[in-house]
């Protein structure tokens, strides 16, 4: 199998990751035969987040790393196996299976019992860097229940190429209850609308505990540096981590001194978008949501809730540390890990940036371009998506409801379909729809064919537009990939047979 095509190199590499942590991923693709069923344990666990146990969960092959990895063409047959105390449903992100077996309550299966297991088994179209988590509340997601998912190409599996997987999180030592709670706080009892003109006239709103909401208008009395397009971050975390470990402590990779890396970056965080800074490292975006485009050069690249980006880096002969950092968007926190050639000297990197970090919006966006577009076509059909909330209740919608009270979207099998995403509120939305691999093709009505993905910024006021063809009949969740925003409605669902 794979293993027989490792070169002596690869193989002392891939023993130097799993010592770092870095390269276990590959592990469970290589061991299991495609035909046999590997297992994934759904667990709980403690890890040590800035000095403090705390209980979180995890997904984890029987290697014990996290996640999955498999080579394109193999099938997905997977037991899932609950060992969690409570219910719990996994979500294959980016895949295109059967919808019966997408992993979404409601729409695809009831959530597994605790002790329960299901077996799933489908095809797997395209390789790229995907992932995996619990679709059941933001609860789950918020304790890390989540995981990569790679499949690689058999080109990908014999390149003298390291691969570096970095996960993002963001974390809270409170329990979502409660930080859901202080986000409905006072505004619940002063319910302000924010209609489609995004008009409001109410300035920042303290709320206790910290946590901090700014309202459209509120830059000047929030005293707060408001960049432009609206609000941020509306959560204060206590933590971001990169493979569940925060700056204090960040996990240091093991890379040969000139050696080639590849970072598979996976945006797990519920709630944060973060700017990728590569430091000193020059690096090549060759890939977004595991869909290979006309690589893009540079030194930072933005990543939202839910997107993963592939970059190639071309690291100096001369070996050293390089630190390849997460920057939470507008603000100074910052997560990260180290890559580090033999004998390296690692300096302590601070926490809190110097500066504020940028805001993630279109301008990448704008410029990608597909390695394989759709087949042009002309759209059978275009549905308007309207993306609102009222930010005093805390209440995000699709269509003008909450989830079970908006409309599913239906279009018939075998049409071009057009979402037409129109963000009438001042946060940005990373919306993703199950099922298919997009393409964009209009940013504020400018049309242009631009990356397939299957998890696209909306920044506030913005207009995006991607397209689909019907062609994976089912029910598919279309929903905000912010994780308190679709736990407080901000999906609906596309559905045809
Ligand atoms: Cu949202």
């Amino acid at each position: 199998m794979a293993g027989e095509r490792i070169s002596r190199r690869r193989l002392l590499r891939s023993t130097m990751g799993l010592i770092a942590g870095a390269a276990a991923y590959r592990v469970a693709g290589r061991t299991a035969l495609a035909a046999e069923t590997i297992s994934l344990d759904a667990v709980t666990r403690t890890i040590e987040v800035k000095g403090k146990a705390v209980k979180a969960y995890a997904l984890r092959n029987a290697s014990g790393a996290p996640g999955l990895s498999f080579t394109v063409g193999d099938a997905f047959k997977v037991r899932l196996n609950n060992r969690l105390a409570e219910p719990t449903l996994v979500h294959w992100h980016g895949l295109t299976p059967p919808s019966a077996q997408d992993g979404v309550p409601e729409l695809s299966q009831a959530p597994l019992a605790a002790g329960a297991s299901y077996d799933y088994d489908f095809p797997l179209k395209l390789p790229g860097t995907y992932w995996m988590h619990s679709h059941v509340g933001v609860a789950q997601t918020q304790r890390l229940l989540s995981a990569p998912l790679i499949i690689r190409t058999p080109e990908e599996l014999k390149r003298d190429e390291q691969e570096v997987v970095v996960r993002l999180n963001d974390f809270s030592f409170r329990d979502t209850e409660e930080i859901l709670a202080r986000l409905r706080g006072p505004g619940a009892e002063a319910p302000m609308k924010m209609d489609q003109a995004g008009a409001s006239k109410t300035g920042a709103m303290k709320m206790p505990g910290g946590a901090q909401m700014n309202m459209p208008g509120s830059a000047k009395s929030s005293g707060m540096a408001m960049p432009a397009g609206g609000d941020v971050n509306d959560i204060d975390f206590d933590a971001y981590l990169a493979n569940d470990r925060s700056l204090t402590d960040p996990e240091v990779v093991r890379i040969e001194r000139g050696g080639r890396v590849r970072l598979r970056i996976i945006n797990m965080a519920d709630s944060t978008n973060f700017i990728i800074d590569l430091g000193a490292i020059n690096g090549e975006l060759i890939a977004v949501d595991g869909q290979p485009i006309a690589p893009v050069p540079g030194g930072k690249f933005p990543i939202a809730m839910a997107q993963r980006l592939d970059i190639r880096l071309a690291l100096p002969a001369g070996g050293g540390a390089f630190p390849i950092l997460a920057l939470r968007e507008g603000d100074t926190a910052r997560t990260g890990v180290v890559l580090a050639t033999s004998g390296a000297k690692i300096a302590r990197i601070a926490e809190l940036g110097k500066a504020k970090a940028g805001i993630v919006g279109l301008d990448l966006e704008g410029k990608l371009k597909p390695a394989e577009p759709l087949p042009p076509r002309p759209a059978d059909r275009s549905v308007d998506v309207l993306l609102g909330g009222d930010m005093a209740k805390y209440v995000w919608t699709m269509n003008g409801e909450v989830f079970g009270k908006n409309q599913p979207i239906r279009v018939a099998a075998g049409e071009r379909v057009e979402l037409v995403m129109k963000n009438a509120t001042m946060m940005s939305h990373p919306m993703h729809l199950h099922g298919t691999v997009f393409q964009v093709v209009a940013i504020n009505g400018r049309r242009f064919a631009g990356a397939r993905r299957d998890t696209v910024m909306v920044p506030p006021m913005a207009t995006v537009t991607i397209a689909f063809d019907a062609d994976n009949p089912g029910r598919w969740a279309y929903h905000c990939h912010n994780g308190y925003h679709q736990e407080v409605g901000m999906m609906t669902s596309v559905e045809y047979s």
